[in-house]
């Protein structure tokens, strides 16, 4: 197997952006899987042409993105991602998309097709917090999961792939105040853990397990 990873690069006045640092530090192999990973801009519509591009020169079986979320606690594998665009700040080029549809011709929504319940499990033993998130927001990295699951519906189908929310690292939250944040080696020993969990679930569909919130 074959897991190409990407991460975004810094956005909205970060000096950094701990989707791409921390898989940086991914092993080559991880229980048998090549890992390849590469970096995406954060620009709408242009983020998804780069992963176009990366899919068709790197082949792989399965595409795992990931971006930073501030302000998040744990480490969140993204359950959705919806059909529209509508940016609170604007995005590395400046473009500021309010109520856009990604693809007027789509779905609503993408489920992802990873393992997410199995990620976050893998990822609790290793004693990583964890939880699904059932929003990826309406910024670039909503737009981003719902363009790689759009592209696999309609050019890539025998793939599978999906979307990873990172928290802060402490370096970004010293002037914040009360924000959480994860040590940069703690999210790559989660990222490796997801990738973990994505090969032994490889063609066994996911988890049965709650990861559902009440409101
Ligand atoms: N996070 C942003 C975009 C890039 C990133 O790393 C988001 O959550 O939309």
């Amino acid at each position: 197997m074959k897991v190409l990873v990407t991460g975004f690069d810094p956005f909205g006045g970060e000096n950094v952006n701990p989707a791409f640092e921390a898989t940086k530090g991914l092993r080559d192999k991880i229980d048998g899987a090549s890992i390849v990973t590469a970096e995406v801009p954060t620009v709408f519509h242009k983020s998804a042409e780069w992963l176009n591009e990366l899919i068709n020169k790197e082949n792989p079986d399965v595409i795992v993105c990931v971006g930073q979320a501030g302000g998040r606690f744990g480490i969140t594998p993204e359950r959705v991602a919806i059909n529209v665009d509508d940016a609170r700040i604007a995005d590395n080029e400046g473009h500021n998309p309010i109520d856009e549809a990604i693809q007027p011709d789509g779905p609503a929504a993408y489920f992802s097709s990873l393992p997410i319940k199995a990620m976050v499990k893998r990822m609790k033993e290793k004693g990583i917090p964890s939880s699904i998130s059932n929003t990826a927001g309406t910024y670039v990295c909503n737009h981003l999961m719902y363009q790689l699951l759009y592209m696999i519906e309609n050019d890539f189908p025998e793939k599978t792939g999906g979307f990873i929310h990172v928290p802060f690292i402490p370096e970004q939250v010293l002037d914040k105040g009360n924000y959480p944040s994860m040590s940069l080696n703690d999210i790559t020993t989660g990222l490796e853990a997801c990738i973990e969990a994505i090969v032994e679930y490889d063609g066994k569909g996911d988890l049965k397990e709650t990861g559902g919130t009440t409101h």
